[in-house]
């Protein structure tokens, strides 16, 4: 047994945490470009990491700094990629996952035709992909929707975001049919409601009813999700689309039946989003829930056919931790709670932002998922922020980062030989970035240091950690030697 043959060995990483040169080249500005680093919020106080007001918006749109909006300016890879897809090449990636920034394609989201330079920057990347042996696979939506949809019409709250959205998409279909097969549409589709304005651009204090919002949200991201699918196979013959979920596995926190109750309503709403890509329906408990919350999601006539008509090719999940639940008495029925965070787990520890490490969770996961769904799946983050120390000698011995991904290759590898079809697995992530949720440097998942503080400082030069040549020979040996 073991992983196929052709198994997607590589890394993932996002647009807006590594590209840098935010305001070059007709980029427009994006919801990332005004996300704060804020050294004093606690870093396990997740809600406060990611959250906006329509006043620090405005702050942000009338300064140049990107001492503390470190997205702004990444790692440099918009012109370091060359280097940076040579170390990637080195390592033996089969598939590199980025995502592409709209706000390079289409700056405001509502202009009618693309702008060039941003295709061609794209271009000239999966030409040094291929040149690499490494084959793309591209997020359309990684948390950086154009910042003025955002302000102007609360995000994906409105609908006239899909058409813009599809324009976007169909753009980088018809620029990119001979270079990209694998197409995920919203990373982290979940999120919605976990950071709706990362994820669905909506400004909470705009919204008078923010959890009818973020529904509809969720229901226009599906649609447009459905109708980008289409234009994809249609486009691009033999291309792949997948959705892209946050596996939140969670665990009752004991047998008390209450407690498996809960534990169910919360991988309940975790499914939710995977649920309606791959079944092309809401499911039925989902639609009670929001009956009883009254929340009435406005819908065309023909939107759940394009949904029934449009599932996704296959399954792409993150994963990082897993979590427990135990009952409130006063509610043992669906609540919109989408949480990272739960209660502890003495059988786990934890990294030093409170997530929990948990390679078993990872098979389950990945046997949950392929029950339910019976669609191949495909690891697409997966990883261990930590704080990594350069020596004087540049290196970094993270031992404790090749302990985390043997643990989990481990699990995977047995998941596969349980009959999970899993296409591939792509480390979150391979090189140091700029963390989604803090905005800091010092939060490093790579096998790959980059020489960059969170304010900034540094020379941004790359340096291989111990876990770089570990994880090149995983993929030599497609596994077989941990
Ligand atoms: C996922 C996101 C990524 C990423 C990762 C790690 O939620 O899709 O963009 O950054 O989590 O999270 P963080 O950067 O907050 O540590």
């Amino acid at each position: 047994m073991g992983l196929r043959k052709d198994f997607l060995w590589g890394g993932a990483i996002a647009a807006n945490q590594v590209e840098g040169a935010w305001n070059v080249d007709g980029k427009g500005l994006s919801v990332a470009d005004v996300a704060m680093y804020k050294p004093k919020v606690d870093v396990k106080d997740y809600s406060k990491q990611v959250g906006v007001t329509s006043e620090s918006i405005q702050e942000a749109i009338k300064t140049d700094d990107t001492t503390y909006y470190p997205k702004r300016r990444g790692i440099d890879f918009y012109h370091r990629y060359p280097e940076d897809m040579k170390l990637f090449g080195e390592l033996g990636f089969k598939t590199l996952r980025i995502s592409i920034a709209w706000t390079r394609i289409f700056p405001t989201g509502e202009e009618t035709e693309p702008n060039q330079e941003g295709l061609d920057y794209y271009k000239d990347v999966f030409k040094e992909m291929h040149k690499n042996n490494i084959e793309p696979l591209v997020t359309l939506s990684h948390y950086e929707m154009p910042l003025n949809l955002a302000v102007k019409y609360n995000g994906w709250v409105d609908r006239h975001v899909i058409d813009m959205f599809r324009r976007f998409c169909d753009a980088c279909f018809k620029e990119f049919k001979d270079d990209v097969k694998y197409w995920l549409t919203f990373n982290e589709i979940d999120s919605v409601t976990r950071h709706p304005f990362t994820s669905a651009g909506i400004i909470p204090d705009k919204s008078n009813n923010l959890l009818q919002d973020e529904y509809q949200a969720f229901h226009n991201q599906f649609v447009a999700s459905a109708l980008v699918t289409k234009d994809c196979h249609e486009i691009i013959s033999g291309s792949q689309v997948g959705c892209m979920l946050t596996k939140l596995t969670d665990y009752p926190n004991s047998s008390d039946p209450r407690d498996v109750l809960a534990s169910f309503n919360k991988n309940t709403m975790n499914y939710f989003p995977g649920d309606v890509q791959v079944f092309g329906e809401y499911p039925a408990l989902v639609l009670n829930f929001l009956k009883k919350h009254h929340i009435k999601i406005a819908m065309e006539p023909n939107d759940l056919e394009i949904l029934k008509n449009n599932t996704v090719d296959f399954v792409s999940f993150s994963y990082y931790m897993s979590m427990v639940s135990s009952y409130d008495e006063n509610n043992l029925e669906l609540t919109a709670g989408n949480t990272i965070v739960g209660g502890k787990n003495p059988h786990l520890e934890t990294t030093d932002w409170g997530w929990t490490v948990d390679p078993v969770g990872l098979r389950i996961s990945l046997l949950q998922l392929y029950d339910r769904y019976h669609k191949p799946l495909f690891i697409v983050e997966n990883g261990m922020g930590a704080k990594d120390v350069l020596t004087v000698d540049k290196k970094v011995h993270d031992q404790y980062r090749i302990d985390y991904f043997k643990a989990h290759f481990r699990e995977m590898i047995k998941a596969v030989d349980s009959g999970v079809d899993l296409m591939g697995y792509t480390s979150w992530a391979p090189i140091d970035l700029v963390s989604a949720s803090t905005s800091q440097m010092s939060k490093r998942y790579g096998f790959i240091y980059v020489d960059e503080d969170d304010l900034g400082k540094g020379t941004l030069n790359r340096y291989k950690k111990d876990s770089f040549s570990w994880y090149q020979h995983v993929i030599a040996t497609n596994g077989q030697d941990l």
